[in-house]
């Protein structure tokens, strides 16, 4: 019998004491009443309770002025499930699922229902996640600041194919996971106009009368470090009305005045938007972004002046990172309080912003980039514009010095876009209030510094650069593919969890063992059998696990083109349909992601993976060789199964639209091969893994830039290429849609019209390097070869990286490790 070291049965029988406790005193149950919900519950309270002395020491921590900090501003976190990545960074994994066990308890069935907080719509968010979880591990004092939606992204049903949203009520059986620090709440102004006059000292000042004032509310989420005693946090406000203003209204008998503002206030942090929506009527998204940067950056202040810091010191003691534009308005509110508030001039207040902030770009798409038209701008954030005029006309003063008589170059850097309606361009005001720019791949930043930004950075090239984006090992190996990281840590120790870059390579040699390749061979089958019988149970569909997992899963949009890999689905279909006896390879395409509600064009894609699905997996022809399966409501926590079990994954946008991509490197961190364009960080991913170990295909950038002057005829390409037009008359006929003709017409109209995002021009090229990649899967050790190679080789792609690199380049703040 194998004796148990007496420190860990001591520690599993004060888990259990410990769950058993906290499920009498929080939950209020006894063994016998208890739902799984309250055992979930009970079990998260333990665990949350050993960060706590951790947590406080940070709190403690935030007081020393010697320490920079980092504060990141972002209106999305996608965290996922708590309760596994604790026990994971806790390192106490074992030991509670055994002290579940003793109380008769499964997990994994406690993990299971953990309601995932939706807060973000996919990689901006997300991205944010394993930034706080890998700041932590490096031992960065950081806090990320956002918002505490009461409702996430919504929840994808499908039904007949089409998607519905449902309200996500993450909410609804509670959280364990927050604190809410209802004494630390600040007041946000919002509307109104704005006075000046000349104070006492005689000088001329602004004051700012609000239409309504609400108020924000601090709740904090610990973020652990992994196995560091560290933990980090997140600081969500959640916007509540301001008692007093109700009864001011209510007691000259304005009721209805009363409730509109409390409905007002409270609905401000209800919802996060999707993204690719319309802009109309989006008065309170600019009003959630407003909300939630004016709370952070009164909070920042607060802890500045808890440090005892002079208000010049601001930018050494703190480092704020916009993420994206939606928190851009920080910058004007910084202003405005140390201008209007805090009585510093303009020269000094201006010093402290620039060298505080610095700002990351996400995109490339021209109809992206965040806009607000001026007069909602005016009428929500009046004083706001006062300041952001100011900049504007001292920045473009500085232009035109540089640039005298040049009007075009001074249009094109304004911070007020002026071209027919007036908009404030919030990437604009982000740049110029910020002391660095950063792309999110080396693609991307060059491609700001030569398209988007490109005026900009030919003033202030110093201030551009490019931080390729990572993600947390911790989450997306150790805790989502523990088959795989123990058959790594076996081989390599497990120094790869937080020294990526340097230790995980050490699996190279192995690429070739036999042995080696037969276990991990193994393992990814594992996966693939349990993603099978997860597909049977929710779709009724079943999938060979032999067959290749072509797996594609983002959100749904045209630039990403699911529609592209749908052609090859469809072109796989005529050509058995002409030879049934074809010798193909049996594959299996996953689809996974949302589409934004209003966003028809991505919701008929969702619509046409359906209908191809519904006809090739039942036709008798195909005979189970190919097999089409959307997973509903993907998010992080469903991602469990999908990216561990994947052969192939699908990294196909047009070149030059994809910032950078960040499920590529989940993907490949998982040992699956990419087929993949020149786009964001496919071409880092390729370059590391090794062109022999990734399938390229599709026009690049420069190409894409040729076509364009040339003139690209879509329509031309459908007449003369006979398996294109096989494709698209398929798709008109009717098959695919029970006879409905015009089901799919505006998509083949797009396609046939314009194609903007070059589908027909790639197809071939796509179709070819998919031949190619069926004949390499048949070669099976050579194919594990290239796995492993590429799980080796992945190291780069760890947030924590990414983290050095900011704290380097962008923070000076000291990672340790
Ligand atoms: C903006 C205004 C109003 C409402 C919503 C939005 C909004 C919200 C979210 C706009 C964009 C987003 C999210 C963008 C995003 O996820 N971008 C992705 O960021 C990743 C991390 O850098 C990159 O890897 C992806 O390439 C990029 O598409």
């Amino acid at each position: 019998m194998i004796t148990e070291p007496a420190i860990i049965v001591n520690q599993v029988a004060q888990l259990e004491k410990d769950i058993l406790e906290n499920l009498y005193s929080i939950q209020g149950k006894s063994r016998d009443l208890a739902t799984t919900n309250d055992w979930y519950m009970a079990v998260a309270y333990t665990v949350r309770n050993r960060l706590m002395k951790n947590w406080i020491d940070t709190l403690h921590g935030l007081m020393d002025k010697e320490v920079k900090l980092v504060g990141y501003l972002s209106a999305e976190f996608l965290v996922g499930p708590h309760l596994g990545n604790a026990l994971i960074n806790l390192g106490i994994y074992d030991e509670v699922k055994e002290a579940t066990q003793r109380l008769g308890l499964d997990l994994r069935q406690l993990m299971d229902i953990e309601e995932e907080p939706g807060l973000g719509n996919g990689g901006l968010g997300r991205l944010a996640a394993c930034f706080i979880d890998s700041l932590t591990t490096l031992k960065v004092p950081a806090i990320g600041y956002g918002i505490r939606y009461e409702f996430g992204l919504f929840e994808q049903q499908i039904r007949d194919g089409w998607q519905f949203e449902v309200t996500d009520k993450w909410l609804r059986f509670g959280n364990p996971w927050e604190i809410a620090r209802t004494e630390l709440s600040f007041t946000v102004k919002i509307g109104g106009h704005t006075e000046h006059y000349t104070d006492e000292m005689g000088l001329y000042s602004a004051r700012w009368i609000p239409e309504i004032e609400v108020k924000g509310v601090a709740y904090d989420t610990p973020v652990p470090g992994y196995q560091n005693n560290k933990v980090n946090f997140l600081r969500l406000w959640k916007s509540e009305a301001i008692e007093s203003f109700d009864f001011e209204a209510f007691n000259r008998g304005d009721y209805s005045k009363a409730v509109d503002e409390k409905v007002y206030s409270e609905n401000i942090g209800k919802v996060l938007y999707p993204n690719d929506e319309p802009l109309a009527g989006r008065r309170l998204r600019l009003s959630q972004q407003y909300f939630f940067v004016s709370c952070s950056i009164q909070d920042v202040l607060r802890l500045h002046e808890l440090r005892g810091l002079p208000i010049d010191q601001l930018p050494d003691s703190m480092a704020l990172q916009l993420n994206d534009t939606h928190p851009s308005i920080a910058v004007a509110e910084l202003m405005r309080i140390l201008i209007d508030e805090k009585q510093v001039d303009w020269d000094r207040a201006w010093r402290i912003t620039k060298n505080t902030f610095a700002y990351t770009n996400h995109t490339l798409l021209p109809e992206a980039l965040e806009k607000w038209p001026l007069s909602l701008f005016a009428s929500l954030l009046p004083r706001h514009l006062e300041i952001i005029y100011e900049i504007n006309s001292r920045s473009l003063a500085e232009v035109k010095s540089l640039y005298p008589g040049d009007d075009h170059i001074a249009r094109s850097l304004s911070i007020i876009d002026e071209e027919g309606e007036k908009y404030v361009r919030m990437a604009h005001l982000a740049c110029v209030g910020s002391h660095m720019v950063n792309g999110v791949s080396d693609l991307h930043a060059d491609l700001l510094k030569k398209d988007v930004m490109r005026d900009f950075y030919n003033m202030t090239p110093e201030k551009f650069i490019g931080i390729t984006n990572g993600v947390t090992p911790r989450r997306w190996l150790k805790l989502y593919s523990p088959g795989l990281s123990s058959l790594i840590s076996d081989k390599i120790g497990e120094g790869w969890l937080t020294h990526m870059e340097d230790e995980i390579i050490k699996l190279e040699p192995l690429a070739d063992d036999p042995a080696f390749q037969q276990k991990w061979q193994e393992t990814k089958r594992t996966y693939k059998n349990e993603l099978s019988i997860q597909v049977s149970r929710m779709s009724g569909v079943r999938i060979d696990p032999a067959s290749m997992f072509d797996v594609m899963v983002k959100r749904i949009h045209e630039y990403k083109r699911q529609h592209l890999n749908v052609f090859h689905i469809i072109h796989l279909y005529n050509r058995i349909k002409k030879n049934p006896g074809l010798d193909i390879v049996p594959r299996t395409f996953i689809f996974g992601g949302k589409a934004a509600p209003g966003y028809h064009m991505a919701k008929l894609i969702i619509k046409l993976i359906h209908s191809v699905g519904e006809v090739v997996n039942n036709d008798g022809d195909v005979d189970g060789r190919l097999k089409v399966i959307f997973f509903p409501d993907f998010n992080v926590k469903s991602s469990e199964w999908v990216y561990r079990s994947a052969d192939l994954s699908e990294q196909i946008s047009t070149a030059g639209k994809e910032a950078s991509g960040t499920g590529n490197m989940k993907f490949s961190m998982n040992g699956a091969l990419t087929i993949g364009t020149m786009d964001g960080a496919n071409i880092e991913i390729m370059d590391a893994a090794g062109k022999e170990n990734f399938f390229l295909f599709g026009l690049t950038v420069e190409d894409i830039q040729a076509l364009r002057k040339t003139g690209y005829r879509p329509f031309d390409l459908y007449q003369n290429d006979e398996d294109l037009r096989e494709i698209i008359d398929r798709l008109q006929s009717g098959e695919f849609s029970r006879g409905d003709k015009h089901l799919f017409k505006p998509l083949v109209d797009s396609l046939l019209g314009n194609d903007p995002y070059f589908v027909l021009q790639d197809f071939h090229s796509y179709a070819d390097c998919q031949q190619n990649i069926s004949n390499a899967f048949l070669d099976r050790s050579h194919w594990t070869r290239m796995s492993i190679l590429n799980v080796a080789r992945m190291g780069k792609f760890s947030s924590d990286r990414s983290i050095r690199e900011y704290c380097n380049k962008i923070w000076n703040v000291k990672p340790s490790y």
